[in-house]
């Protein structure tokens, strides 16, 4: 089981489309297990985008990224962080495949609706980043014996 961090950006946010991503993800069969609407402040962006700092589009990405609030997700699942990398779709909307979050729900480069790691490692630097001890949970879904084939007695 892999639990991956995803964020509903500010464009996502303000068009109204958080049950629309949060149901593709729930319909797929990964199970919500963290989520709350907030506002990145400047140092958290900074922290969450250190990897870009320096690069042309830096700023123009964190003050996106502060200029409203977003939903941060933890998001579990075998395989979840590449399914959910898959369900995205390419960076940037103008290219991404019809099909995927960005492909059916944006066209533009910079406001690109969604955000998942793209590394067990960056999972985990960035769920540390954007949730507390506790507020990550682990639970049963009733519908979890017909999402996974549980007969080798773990999630195939
Ligand atoms: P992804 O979100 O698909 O993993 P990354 O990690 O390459 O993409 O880039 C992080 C974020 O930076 C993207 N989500 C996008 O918002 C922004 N970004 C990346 N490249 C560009 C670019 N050339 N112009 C504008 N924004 C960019």
């Amino acid at each position: 089981m892999e639990t991956t961090l995803i964020i509903l950006k500010p464009d996502a946010v303000q068009r109204g489309l958080m049950g629309k991503v949060l149901t593709r993800f729930e319909e797929k069969g990964l199970q919500i297990v963290g989520m709350k609407l907030m506002q990145i402040s400047p140092e958290l962006a900074a922290k969450h985008y250190e990897a870009h700092q320096g690069k042309p589009f830096y700023n123009g990405l964190v003050g996106f990224m502060t200029s409203s609030p977003v939903v941060v997700l933890a998001v579990r699942g075998v395989g979840a962080i590449g399914v959910a990398r898959k369900m995205m779709g390419a960076t940037f909307g103008s290219k991404a495949e019809p099909g995927t979050i960005r492909g059916d729900f944006g066209v533009s480069n910079s406001f690109n609706l969604i955000h998942g790691s793209d590394s067990p490692e960056a999972a985990e630097r960035e769920l540390g980043l954007f949730f507390k001890d506790g507020e990550v949970l682990s639970y049963n879904r009733a519908s979890d014996a017909w999402i996974y084939d549980m007969a080798s007695g773990s999630p195939e």
